[in-house]
């Protein structure tokens, strides 16, 4: 059913202007998803830790069972094959491949099959896979045995082996490897804020151990250089055979001066782009190095890349996997001259949700710090293809809707969701006038297949365009009308 006349919209110009193989689809993540934490052999993550410790989840609940798509994935590939998607961007859980691990610990051959089941399926649906390795679950064990990423010496040879096992059991058949998602929102969530697994902060009357003037630096540095190992190892041994590409997924919202006539607004704004996005970026798709306004503020506390670090480091990712939500207005939080104490992490940022001239950043979610700000988003996708060249990869982006979570389906207009494809609509309208700008984009995964279990925010910020019945034994899924809205859309933006 067409619902949608594009052809006599304001989108009537952007018809045909996505490449002809162009991967659109949605994004989602082993841990938010699949449930069936501790069977089959799986070992526990840090995030299975948290959700098991009380106060850690605003409502209290675990990711226990969440969408069930460990039982339902034969279901859920053909509902998104009725969305219309030619790809599917989905994370493997570490812990569910090696249940402990590390490089001498065992395999679990039921959580390969899973995932090569997943696969095939996928691959008889048409729909193309795209696989993160680490989506923000360590495994437990590596967190008592040696603290996992503050430890880069054990850390990082544990996640070369569980990244050449799967390339070795799955590059057969996966030809997009992702090797983190969002480096930075891990670091800073579980290291600096310490909402996030696993929950360490310098904020004792929170949090048990933690330091955040170090730690989130180490860790970002971790990621990096195991990353990097990870891209050159399946360059060498796995891609001349299965020709396939891999790269690093980054988080980055847009910044914009709070007031744009102000040059110390325009510093701020700039600095907190290179404390967001060029923490990673620039090492990996830039200079080699971490930005100057973050060696300048947090002076030997970021760690320091050898010379051969650096060339290990930079160049390594096909294509800059970009996961994006909304924008903020900046200016400094302490005044030029004054100390910016150690524990912060963003910049030295204030943030605004109007500016000086009373212009607001966008239209309210069910989500504080997301609002629909498509205009940034153009400006990023700008940004990005401006200062690093390479081709971009729309790996995440969506929103969750006003009061979406205190309704249920099948009654209400629940499903009827005019915020989300709104926020759809708009942004990935910029996405196509990029491209007929111009900058080469390849793919969008909108955020997210099925409302899900939302880390620490547990089940109350829904973000998918499939509504999830949580109470419901089977989690019944019902298609919101956002779904048809993508499908449409894509329909008409793809060329043929
Ligand atoms: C991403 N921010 O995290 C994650 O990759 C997903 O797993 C998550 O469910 C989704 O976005 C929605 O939260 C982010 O504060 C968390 O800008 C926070 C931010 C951005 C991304």
């Amino acid at each position: 059913m067409v619902e949608f006349d594009f052809d006599n919209a304001p989108e009537a110009g952007l018809k045909g202007s996505l490449r002809k193989d162009f991967f659109w689809g949605y994004a989602t993540a082993a841990p938010q998803i699949e449930g069936a934490w501790n069977v089959d052999g799986k070992g526990p993550s840090t995030w299975d830790v948290l959700a098991h410790t009380p106060g850690r989840v605003i409502d209290a609940s675990t990711a226990d069972d969440a969408c069930r798509s460990y039982d339902f994935f034969r279901e859920d590939v053909p509902l998104m094959k009725s969305y219309g998607v030619n790809a599917y961007r989905f994370s493997l859980s570490w812990s569910r491949i090696i249940p402990l691990g590390g490089k001498e610990d065992p395999v679990n051959e039921a959580g390969i099959k899973f995932y090569s089941d997943l696969i095939d399926e996928l691959l008889e649906a048409n729909i193309t896979p795209f696989v993160t390795l680490f989506h923000w679950d360590v495994p437990q064990a590596l967190e008592e045995r040696y603290k996992s990423m503050l430890d880069p010496e054990q850390y990082v040879p544990d996640f070369v082996r569980y990244a050449r096992m799967c390339f070795g059991r799955f590059g057969d058949r996966v030809k997009h490897w992702i090797t983190y998602n969002e480096p930075g929102v891990y670091a800073l969530a579980g290291y600096a804020g310490g909402a996030h697994a696993p929950n360490r902060s310098s904020d004792r009357e929170k949090y048990e151990e933690g330091d955040t003037s170090t730690e989130p630096w180490i860790v970002g540095h971790t990621q990096l250089l195991s990353h990097a190992q990870v891209y050159h190892l399946y360059k060498a041994d796995f891609a001349p055979t299965q020709h396939g590409t891999i790269g690093i997924t980054l988080s980055g919202n847009w910044s914009e001066p709070y007031d744009a006539s102000s040059p110390a607004d325009q510093r701020a704004a700039t600095r907190a782009l290179e404390f967001e996005i060029a923490w990673f970026a620039d090492p990996v798709h830039g200079t080699g190095d971490y930005p100057d306004a973050m060696r300048a503020q947090l002076g030997t506390r970021l760690p320091a890349f050898t010379a051969a670090e650096k060339k290990l480091v930079r160049g390594s990712s096909d294509f800059y996997g970009m996961n994006t939500y909304t924008a903020f207005f900046v200016r400094d939080k302490v005044p030029p001259g004054q100390p910016v104490p150690p524990e912060d992490h963003k910049g030295n940022l204030a943030w605004f949700d109007v500016n000086s001239v009373g212009v607001s950043r966008g239209a309210e979610s069910d989500t504080e710090w997301l609002r629909t700000s498509p205009w940034g988003f153009a400006k990023l996708l700008r940004w990005v293809w401006d200062r690093y060249r390479v081709p971009i990869y729309v790996t995440e982006n969506g929103t969750t809707a006003r009061g979406e979570h205190v309704s249920a389906p099948p009654g209400g207009d629940v499903l009827n969701d005019v915020h989300r494809i709104e926020f759809f609509r708009a942004y990935v309208g910029e996405v196509a006038k990029a491209v007929q700008q111009g900058i080469d984009i390849r793919s969008y995964f909108g955020w997210t297949f099925l409302d899900n279990w939302e880390w620490a925010k547990g089940y109350t910020d829904r973000f998918g365009v499939t509504w999830v019945d949580f109470e419901s034994e089977d989690k019944t899924r019902y298609p919101k009308r956002s779904a048809a809205f993508n499908r449409e859309f894509f329909e008409h933006l793809i060329a043929h």
